[in-house]
């Protein structure tokens, strides 16, 4: 393959997983100088046959290069994997999904070892991984000088949106975009069900679903505008009063479809609690407050 003649950082990847291949594919075939270790050798193995250079062990990986990324499974393998290596001098990039109380610790922890440390949330899954179009982006949080230092390197996977120098606010992100994501899978999952009896082709049904989705996604700049002005009411054309006043219709139609309503039922719970206290002609927003401990 053809690269121009910048010269690309050299990167060290550890962790080659279903995420640290993708990755690393993408770093090669962009013609970066690329070191890999992995704890199953074969699969470093798979890629020193496309450019990258296989090291024997973490350590080594290391030592070969000062931006060293690792994407392992999870925060207790960072620390094992990372045991006996030399973090002198280097930037640490760890694309390992956390919460934010790790990636704050292991943020402290490479510190005290002299690394500069930036965490990572991927917002992506592998097939999006080198496909620009697909939309996918790693959030970044922590030094903000490391993160422009290397932005141009950690933009060739996907795009790069950093959050904040608060090193766990990549993952706290990560987290509430996953649990928007769950939120909305649980509701298509009650739709699904609604409908999976009767002689409705599913997917004629997830177009529809799809298109609606989409067309209520806007809503949460509402949503955004009310939290900053603490007002509540401002913009609602749906209100609280008449959304509750529709309860009952959604439970009767998942009674008649033979549809349990455990997915639904807590959010509506919520919405009742918050119409109780007076606020009818809020929106949705309140049932936030409600969440707060
Ligand atoms: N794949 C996905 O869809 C999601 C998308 C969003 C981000 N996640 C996070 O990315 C991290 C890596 O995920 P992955 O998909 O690469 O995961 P696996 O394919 O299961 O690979 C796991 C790698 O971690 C190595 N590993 C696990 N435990 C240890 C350990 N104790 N010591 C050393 N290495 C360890 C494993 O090695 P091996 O099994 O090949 O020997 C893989 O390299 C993750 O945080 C996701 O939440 C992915």
């Amino acid at each position: 393959m053809a690269h121009d003649t910048v010269e690309k950082t050299p990167v060290t990847l550890l962790g080659l997983g279903a995420m640290g291949t993708a990755l690393a594919r993408t770093w090669l075939a962009a013609g970066h100088p690329l070191t890999v270790w992995n704890r199953t050798p074969a699969r470093a193995t798979a890629l020193a046959s496309e450019g990258a250079v296989a090291a024997d062990t973490a350590a080594e990986a290391v030592a070969a290069n000062t931006l060293v990324v690792v994407c392992l499974l999870d925060d207790a393998s960072v620390g094992d994997v990372l045991a006996d290596a030399d973090l002198t001098g280097r930037d640490l990039v760890n694309l390992t999904t956390s919460t934010p109380a790790q990636a704050r610790a292991r943020a402290e922890w490479a510190r005290e070892r002299g690394a500069r440390y930036l965490d990572g949330g991927i917002m992506a899954v592998p097939v999006m991984v080198g496909v620009p179009e697909a939309g996918g982006h790693i959030l970044y949080s922590g030094s903000p000088e490391l993160f422009e230092r290397h932005r141009r390197t950690l933009g060739v996977p996907v795009g790069t949106t950093y959050v904040g120098e608060d090193a766990g606010f990549a993952a706290l992100h990560d987290v509430a975009l996953l649990s928007a994501m769950y939120g909305m899978f649980a509701g298509s999952a009650h739709a699904f069900a609604l409908i999976r009896k009767e002689d409705i082709d599913p997917a004629a049904f997830a177009s529809l679903l799809g298109d609606w989705l989409t067309a209520m996604a806007p809503a949460v700049h509402q949503t955004a505008g009310q939290l900053r002005s603490g007002d509540y009411t401002e913009g609602v054309v749906s209100h609280l009063g008449m959304q509750v006043a529709g309860i009952p219709t959604f439970l009767s139609t998942a009674e008649q479809q033979g549809v349990s309503a455990e997915l639904l039922s807590p959010y509506f719970e919520l919405m009742r609690r918050r119409l109780a206290e007076g606020s009818g002609e809020e929106g949705l927003t309140g049932v936030i407050d409600l969440l707060l401990r």
